[in-house]
């Protein structure tokens, strides 16, 4: 059977990844697959964000470099509304560059990454590097967070235009293969694993990639800047194991009402998927 059939808790009790157990767990736990993209541009509207949707999400997606006032209170918020409301932290970084660069950008600096997301991507661009620095930095014995700290390469975009297609995907499916300690997944449109099926000698046993899909709203196609949107449903159906929604939630009119319905769009749809 295509592994996109396979159940939350099945695949939360087989991973080999501890932040996807957990992520899977969650999930299950609050019968969501959905992350709210917040991305917000202070921190009193973030925080009420996180507060507000806690309950209906998986996973809070931030772009913290657009928040004007960001500071320790910022972390320390998103930290204490993560364990109040059960969810991970995914922020949105995407690291790209040198390997050396990265890991200074990621453990440290003014926004402290490691230090309070449980997630974050990166794109491939530089080739093997980034991933070696970052696998390298979060598996090491000296890293506080080991084991609660995970990537997704960021294998596709939904921009109208992207070059992130053909081999460059591959690649990027490639080198999750090889870093399964720190590659979780994907940030793509569609399931990219479905090609190697379980118990695959080559990568020493299964592998069980996470696929989270953005480009979510349920009333718009797009916007004037090249963003491409599909439904919650139709990105289930193509592999998605979470959606990513920002303005199709946070810009509505209710708000927590939207943040409902995609959540009650996306599980019905994880439900489908696996039961159908
Ligand atoms: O739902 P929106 O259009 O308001 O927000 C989409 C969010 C934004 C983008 O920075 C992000 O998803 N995004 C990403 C991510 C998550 O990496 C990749 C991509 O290809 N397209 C995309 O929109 O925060």
């Amino acid at each position: 059977a295509s592994r996109s059939k396979v159940p939350f808790p099945e695949r939360a009790a087989r991973h080999s990844h501890p932040v996807a157990k957990r992520l899977f767990s969650i999930a299950e736990a609050k019968k969501s697959n959905l992350v709210i993209s917040a991305d917000l541009t202070d921190s009193k509207k973030l925080l009420s964000c996180a507060d507000d949707l806690g309950p209906y999400i998986a996973v809070f997606k931030s772009h913290v470099d657009l928040v004007s006032d960001f500071d320790d209170s910022t972390i320390q918020g998103l930290k204490d509304l993560a364990a109040k409301h059960n969810f991970m932290i995914f922020e949105d970084r995407k690291l790209v560059d040198i390997g050396s660069t990265v890991q200074k950008q990621y453990h440290g600096g003014v926004m402290r990454i490691s230090d309070w997301a449980d997630i974050v991507n990166l794109s491939v661009l530089g080739g093997d590097g980034i991933v070696e620095a970052l696998d390298e930095t979060v598996t090491s014995p000296d890293f506080p967070y080991r084991d609660q700290r995970a990537f997704l390469i960021l294998a596709e975009m939904t921009s109208k235009g992207s070059l992130a297609v053909g081999s460059y995907t591959e690649k990027c499916v490639e080198l999750a293969r090889k870093f399964p300690r720190s590659m979780m997944g994907f940030v793509a449109t569609r399931a990219l694993n479905e090609q190697k099926e379980e118990g695959d000698a080559a990568s020493g046993g299964e592998e069980d990639f996470v696929v989270f899909t953005t480009g979510i709203n349920m009333a718009s196609k797009g916007d004037k800047l090249g963003q491409q949107y599909q439904t919650p449903a139709s990105a289930v159906e193509r592999g998605a194991d979470f959606i990513i929604a920002g303005r199709g939630i946070y810009a509505a009119a209710d708000p927590v009402e939207a943040a409902k319905r995609y959540q009650a769009a996306g599980w019905e749809a994880y439900v489908k998927r696996t039961q159908g």
